[in-house]
């Protein structure tokens, strides 16, 4: 089914749907209109973290209920095992491995997609919708070099197709500890410039390392530079006093600012990429959620975040556009419990499971890394269903694109296939192969039951949270469909298989 648009009755006086920008009319249950698209990263949440995948230990009513009334999949992957190329990936429907520097970016990394490059937010541009991009970023910002946080950072993302930005420029351990909207820190004061350095240290603000006794929470691993609001960060900072986040108000903010562009879009279709940073590290919940999971910060944060998807719904249900709104969450990869900072999350687990029955989680190239939970509802035409197929994220821009009728433009999105029935949970073909690419971006590739991991001379363990990483310099082969928790290495029993999907992931390679 290439466009299920096109197989819609058309009502009387409704205007056919290819390239207009007609006088928009709310839904209604008219579905007339083009749909709004929010598409939600969570950060390192896992497939084991919510109760609508069987999580008892923690409680997400808000998310359990999107899934209720869409379609929860069960098999479908990010592309990576970390953000920045996950994210890469999704934007661009191209591997990130196809490109240098997509690894996991420095808060004053240069923009790392092409303005050139055709994203998806382009693509839904092309299609007449707004788009807004709020919350976690982690594709860098700035020109090639350095980004200066002190005059209009450009490019940024409204430079490769989102007309509003409100964004955090890395992740929340990273300095800057600020927000760009439009380009701009926002509640810089001109006369105190920030100046940033991954390098060395700038300026004279404390740093974990200088002065432990200064930090209100202690690092685990790395985290010893510039100290913000009592937590040592990743990189050194000093400057932009007046612009620096309170880590508890990130989650309000963010949420207030997504709700704000869909209520001032309400009567346009609109695309709404949100990336929350939950349940990145570190783990800082509000005082209302603070203590409230019983297992430390990291479930406090997970029901943050709960809380943060249920008010997404409710202004939706508000505004009456929920019934035609495609509202896709899932997670930028999977989990990983010591991340970093002495949060006591192992301690605090009480028999919680992030990672499901999965092996390895963030970073890691065994199916924890990137199988994640992955929501799509449209109540205007989606049952509710639970969806089985095989599905990657590469695959939701070719997708989206077929659904609009909206031709791709030459060299867009080389990577991404267009599987709208599945993603739609009309159909549960699987994708004929899924590639999945760990942190020392070692590739895998699942075709049917079976699971192959490329040899690699990197390390087995990552060094700083002791997470398999999949690493072997012997080519690793599991059967998925007996051995899901990839217990045992098969590779010697088939030797024709290794073969086939070694030469398959090649053939991907060099595409
Ligand atoms: C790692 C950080 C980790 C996290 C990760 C990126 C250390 C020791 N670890 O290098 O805390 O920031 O990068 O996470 O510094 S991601 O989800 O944004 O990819
Ligand atoms: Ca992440």
């Amino acid at each position: 089914m290439k466009n299920v648009l096109r197989l819609l009755p058309l009502l009387p006086g409704i205007v056919t749907l290819s390239g207009c920008n007609h006088a928009p009319q709310k839904s209604n249950g008219q579905n007339s209109q083009k749909p709004n698209i929010i598409y939600i990263f969570a950060d390192d949440l896992g497939i084991g973290d919510l109760s609508c995948y069987g999580a008892t230990k923690v409680s997400t009513p808000n998310i359990d209920r999107l899934a209720g009334q869409g379609v929860q999949f069960t098999n479908a992957y990010a592309t990576s095992a970390t953000s920045t190329p996950s994210r890469f990936g999704l934007l661009t429907g191209m591997y990130p491995w196809r490109q240098e520097n997509t690894g996991i970016a420095p808060g004053n990394s240069e923009l790392i997609i092409d303005t050139a490059c055709v994203t998806m937010a382009d693509m839904l541009k092309d299609a007449g919708y707004t788009t807004a991009a709020v919350g976690k970023w982690h594709l860098g910002l700035g020109p090639k070099g350095e980004t200066d946080f002190n005059n209009r950072i450009t490019p940024n993302a409204q430079s490769i197709g989102f007309d509003y930005e409100f964004i955090i420029p890395a992740t929340v351990d990273r300095v800057p500890c600020v927000f760009v909207e439009n380009g701009h820190v926002v509640g810089l004061d001109p006369n105190d410039p920030i100046t940033v350095s991954y390098d060395h240290k700038v300026g004279n603000w404390p740093t974990g390392e200088e002065n432990p006794e200064l930090v209100t929470l202690k690092p685990s691993q790395g985290h010893n530079n510039t100290i913000i609001n009592g937590i040592p960060r990743i990189g050194w900072m000093t400057g932009g006093k007046s612009a620096l986040w309170k880590d508890e108000d990130i989650a309000d903010i963010i949420t207030h600012k997504a709700k704000n562009f869909i209520a001032s879009h309400q009567e346009e279709p609109f695309f709404l990429y949100m990336g929350t940073q939950d349940v990145h590290v570190p783990r800082i919940p509000h005082p209302r959620f603070a203590g409230k999971s019983g297992l430390g910060t990291r479930g406090d944060v997970i029901m943050q975040l709960d809380w943060t998807i249920g008010e997404i719904m409710h202004t939706l249900d508000s505004l009456h556009i929920a019934d035609n709104t495609i509202l896709i969450f899932t997670s930028d990869n999977g989990p990983v419990i010591d991340d970093g900072y002495q949060d006591h999350a192992y301690e605090l687990l009480n028999g919680h499971t992030p990672m499901g029955i999965y092996r390895g989680g963030k970073y890691s190239a065994y199916e924890a890394g990137t199988r994640v939970p992955f929501i799509v509802r449209w109540p205007a035409r989606v049952k509710p269903n639970k969806q089985q197929a095989l599905f990657s994220q590469i695959d939701v821009y070719a997708s989206l694109a077929s659904l609009l009728d909206q031709p791709l433009r030459k060299g867009a999105a080389p990577d991404s296939q267009e599987h709208l029935s599945v993603l739609l949970g009309k159909n549960n073909t699987n994708r004929e192969y899924v590639v999945q690419q760990n942190l020392n971006n070692t590739l895998a590739i699942i075709k049917g039951q079976w699971k192959y991991i490329e040899p690699s001379d990197a390390p087995a363990i990552e060094y700083w949270t002791k997470m398999e990483l999949g690493n072997d310099k012997q080519p690793q082969l599991y059967d998925l469909s007996s051995d899901p928790s990839e217990k045992t290495d098969v590779s010697k029993q088939y030797p024709d298989i290794v073969k086939e999907l070694a030469e398959l992931l090649e053939s991907v390679k060099e595409k």
